[in-house]
């Protein structure tokens, strides 16, 4: 169906933590979300957001850069326009603007979502169809304290919203993450599996002995221990060791996912809407990973309910090996979406109705707008 964007408008939406959350590279107490919202000329809206984390310390985009992108550049190249679907919108907005797929992200799902309710289908049907109605969660722990992560990884577990988790290290000496990996690990006992991301902390020495003593721990996947322009390094850990490596930093987009497995990369690719430009081309990745038997896994760049919710119309339709880590809403004190999905016995179930199948809700969006 063929809709021509009219207007963009966009917002910064700035909203607590829950607590501290750590990372090798940074500290956040806060989310910031650049909501987008696109009307065409019939009048119909859609929503996008995107988000990036801890300011420019994750990646080549900050949040005020995301706003600054599209008020500037990508609405005025898109505005005025016919679009049949996301191929032609990534076609107008890559000619003049190379990168920025943060930005493009938002724009991207914007336009599913009110292509999905002009059509009255979830976002899935746009994007090949979901394979499954929820998908596994795991929960992160990073608190920066043991502790205080093992108690919260037994209450959720007593609650049954996870059963796997995701610990950050990479911040502090190699010994002491070891440390704090093997408490969490025996605390949260056998059945439990643990992942580690480092977030490119190590180089290549601290990282073969990280995944040797990992690897005897007990851990289950080891995410982007090194710096992410080493791709010889990550393709020799991932054929050295049998713990796998999960690549995140590394595989933005379809190129990059053909490059690490050309290489001769084995382990798995962790997909980010954020990362690619858009639900539509993060599954270009998929595809390749697909075609090169390298196992998937969802990925999040701890979006808010509107970009979780894109992300997991994608993930629906894919077999992911390693589940999904769509728990940014979680993490966050508050919500301007109205109905966000429900997390329950380590899954969260895809919302049905038409686009995306949430509804903002405009007094709390008000309220968290950056004035
Ligand atoms: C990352 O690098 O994977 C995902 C979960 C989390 O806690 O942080 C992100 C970022
Ligand atoms: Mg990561």
């Amino acid at each position: 169906m063929s809709i021509q964007i009219a207007r963009i408008e966009s917002w910064l939406v700035d909203i607590p933590t829950i607590r501290p959350h750590k990372l090798s590279m940074a500290t956040m107490g806060c989310q910031t979300l650049t909501i987008v919202k696109m009307t065409d000329s019939d009048g119909a809206v859609g929503w996008g957001e995107a988000t990036t984390i801890g300011g420019l310390s994750y990646g080549p985009e900050s949040p005020e850069g995301i706003k600054s992108a599209i008020d500037t550049y990508l609405a005025p190249a898109v505005c005025g326009k016919r679009f049949d679907g996301p191929a032609s919108l990534a076609a107008a907005m890559n000619l003049p603007v190379k990168g920025n797929t943060f930005a493009k992200s938002a724009l991207e799902t914007a336009l599913l979502d009110l292509q999905g309710k002009r059509l009255g289908v979830p976002v899935s049907t746009l994007l090949g169809g979901a394979i499954t109605p929820s998908l596994p969660v795991l929960w992160t722990l990073a608190s920066g304290d043991t502790g205080r992560d093992i108690d919260e990884g037994k209450r959720l577990l007593a609650e049954g919203r996870h059963q796997a988790f995701k610990l950050k290290i990479g911040a502090k000496t190699l010994a002491e993450d070891l440390r704090h990996t093997q408490a969490i690990k025996e605390g949260l006992g056998d059945g439990v599996s643990i992942r580690v991301d480092v977030n490119q902390a190590w180089d290549a020495v601290t990282a073969v002995r990280g995944m040797a003593a990992l690897q005897e721990i007990g851990i289950d996947l080891v995410e982007q221990p090194v710096a992410l322009w080493d791709r010889a390094a990550l393709v020799s850990l991932s054929q050295r060791f049998v713990l796998p490596v999960l690549a995140d930093e590394a595989v933005a987009d379809a190129h990059d996912g053909y490059a690490l497995a050309a290489a001769g990369f084995t382990g798995a690719y962790a997909l980010k809407i954020a990362k690619a430009g858009g639900p539509a081309q993060a599954l270009k990745l998929a595809h390749v990973a697909q075609a090169a038997g390298i196992a998937l896994y969802g990925g999040t760049m701890l979006e808010g309910t509107l970009g979780t919710v894109a992300s997991l119309h994608a993930w629906s339709t894919l077999p992911l090996s390693w589940g999904t880590e769509m728990f940014g809403p979680l993490l966050l004190k508050d919500d301007i979406i109205a109905n966000p999905p429900v997390f329950r016995d380590g899954r969260v179930t895809l919302p049905q109705g038409p686009g995306l199948g949430i509804t903002l809700d405009e007094d709390k969006f008000r309220f968290y707008q950056r004035k």
